[in-house]
């Protein structure tokens, strides 16, 4: 993904800054195919829900190949001319179901490939086994395309969105459910704006969540709930700001966007623990009640309490329900039914159920614990290591209280001078400062192998996906000095490796071309890719280091994941070459790489 304001994050980005920006936006390698500088690849999974729906005779249900065919059609989702100008479908070897978006100011274009799940579903008749599905075809796709959208229908969308946030583990590419309230076929709908603002987010920003847009808002999917069946405005994410809001500028706030902190490569997970359950309490619930609900095979519930987390303390037959239960090593986590707010033990209702053993899922949404519960009975460990991880903030979806106070970069004695020689004292400004300082002095940092000053601008809310002027992030900068513990570093604190400079180079690209063994390891580990762009004539690059004797040259490409068999322009081999050249050397490391 390039790496402009748009895409990695300035805070308070502006959709006419990403759309007018210079940077080359990202290619990517499909079907043999080769996109153009100029081009982005989204994959758009679509599961069902309102957005396509017909009337039937038994109401509203979703129509199976109808909706690429629809799209197509519609001027502001399919540009027909660019297609066929550019011979897309040939050039990208691509099927009918793939469209384009009309180009962004700066030319640019987000090709979109819809995949259709059949059946396609109304929300409510999904059920884990097809979190499994989504999630396996992003597992299967997720090197091909930018960014994701998943059609979905809004009934159990947060459900959807929560469960997949857990189940996608080290997340670098955005995900973006959205839906619509009124199916796109009509002449007035939500879908159309709800499917292009989908669209923009996942090809033009790398926000590494799974989230959910509706209605204007980027939210964090687990942080989501559906308030209203009949507004256009469905959902709200009470306990955490939007992410992104789209208005006449797209303002993302990257300050609250979660990242991976690893080096991990993206994995999913599967096969959530479906003996989990919500259990609302109610005035007068009965203690035969919540006994007949946690008998076995439950494992894990979500009780649903009122207010700050309190149940009735005046039955004890109800309370002991709960503590034999989790005696039992039944795990009930506790959330409040209200909408905004959290579980604490102020009250001596809710200290009663701590004692019974019950945790404190603070301000998680029920959509989200139920999920978080299923994901984490599903992983190995002891329970112990389980109830910890419930406490914890696995993907942003419970607001935990830092560890240690965060210094703003706006407490820097640095930046204070500086915002007072430029006579500049409000809020907005100091934070334009702070972003316009961070990346050259974190690309600095990168290139002197400073540690403690990346540690520095970090705690002082720097964020360190930001690249320079020329799209440069600390992690290219460290990649071709090859700092192997500042490129740990750097992944470990949330940085992506996605990042694209303004010549279209990969942080990946960059170690190679430097011959950073151990770099291209590491990144390689963590699951970085070249796109095709980056491929592009790599044959004659490839034979020009056979011809020079560059067995290290050669090994980087090698260990980067490159076919070292790839002709040059006038389709000799590499092996071809260092052998014409008499580079024994070169010949031997070939022979190596076959044995
Ligand atoms: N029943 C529909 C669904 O969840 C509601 C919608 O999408 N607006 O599939």
């Amino acid at each position: 993904m390039a790496i402009d304001g748009a895409q990695t994050g300035k805070k308070g980005s502006l959709l006419s800054r990403a759309l007018s920006s210079t940077e080359p936006a990202p290619a990517l390698e499909i079907g043999g195919g080769c996109t153009t500088m100029s081009e982005v690849r989204v994959l758009v999974i679509n599961t069902g829900g309102t957005i396509g729906m017909v009337p039937q005779s038994e109401g509203l249900a979703p129509e199976a190949n109808k909706l690429a065919g629809a799209l197509k059609k519609m001027p502001v989702l399919h540009d027909v001319a660019y297609a066929n100008e550019t011979q897309l479908y040939s050039r990208l070897k691509l099927g009918k179901d793939t469209l384009v978006l009309p180009a962004s100011k700066q030319n640019k274009r987000i090709i979109y490939t819809i995949l259709e799940l059949h059946p396609l579903l109304d929300s409510s008749n999904m059920t884990p086994a097809e979190w499994d599905k989504i999630a396996r075809h992003l597992k299967i796709n997720y090197e091909k395309y930018d960014g994701f959208v998943i059609l979905h229908g809004t009934d159990t969308m947060a459900y959807t969105a929560s469960a997949l946030s857990f189940m996608c583990e080290n997340l670098g590419k955005t995900i973006v459910l959205t839906g619509s309230q009124v199916p796109i076929y009509e002449l007035r709908n939500d879908g159309r704006a709800n499917l292009l603002g989908a669209l923009l987010f996942a090809g033009q920003f790398v926000i590494p969540e799974v989230c959910l847009y509706f209605c204007n808002k980027l939210y964090r999917g687990n942080r989501v709930t559906k308030v209203d069946a009949e507004s256009f405005n469905a959902f709200c994410s009470p306990n955490l700001p939007p992410l992104a809001n789209a208005e006449v500028d797209i303002t993302v706030d990257w300050e609250t966007v979660w990242r991976a902190k690893t080096t991990k490569r993206f994995a999913i997970h599967t096969n959530m623990n479906c003996h989990v359950g919500l259990l609302r309490i109610f005035p007068g619930i009965t203690a035969a009640a919540v006994k007949a609900f946690l008998q076995s095979p439950m494992e894990g519930v979500v009780l649903e309490t009122y207010g700050s987390g309190n149940a009735p303390n005046n039955c004890p037959d109800l309370l002991d329900e709960l503590k034999k239960a989790t005696d039992r090593n039944v795990v009930i986590l506790n959330c409040t039914q209200c909408l905004h707010g959290s579980v604490t033990s102020v009250y001596a209702t809710g200290k009663n159920l701590m004692d019974a053993g019950v945790i404190s899922g603070a301000d998680m949404t029920p959509e989200a614990a139920l999920a978080k519960l299923s994901y984490v009975l599903s992983k190995p460990g002891s329970l112990d290591k389980k109830r910890k991880k419930l406490e914890e903030s696995l993907r942003g979806e419970r607001t935990n209280s830092p560890i240690g106070t965060q210094i703003s970069l706006k407490d820097s004695k640095f930046i204070q001078k500086i915002a007072q020689s430029l006579l500049i004292s409000c809020k907005e400004e100091l934070g334009a400062v702070k972003d316009a300082l961070t990346p050259p002095l974190a690309c600095a940092a990168a290139k002197s192998g400073d540690l403690d000053a990346v540690k520095a601008l970090r705690n002082m809310g720097g964020n360190l996906s930001f690249g320079d002027y020329d799209g440069r992030t600390p992690l290219h900068v460290a990649s071709c000095e090859g700092h192997l513990e500042m490129v740990q570093h750097l992944l470990k604190s949330g940085a992506t490796m996605y990042a694209k400079d303004r010549f279209g180079a990969t942080p990946l690209l960059n170690a190679i071309k430097f011959r950073h063994h151990s770099v291209i390891c590491l990144l390689r580990t963590a699951g970085a890719h070249l796109s095709s762009q980056e491929l592009v004539n790599v044959g004659t690059e490839l034979c020009s280091l056979a011809f020079n004797g560059d067995v290290d040259g050669l090994r980087a490409w090698h260990l980067a994941g490159v076919d070292l068999n790839q002709p040059g322009y006038d389709g000799n081999t590499p092996f071809k070459v260092a052998e014409a050249a008499g580079h024994v050397e070169v010949k031997e490391f070939f022979s190596q790489l076959t044995t």
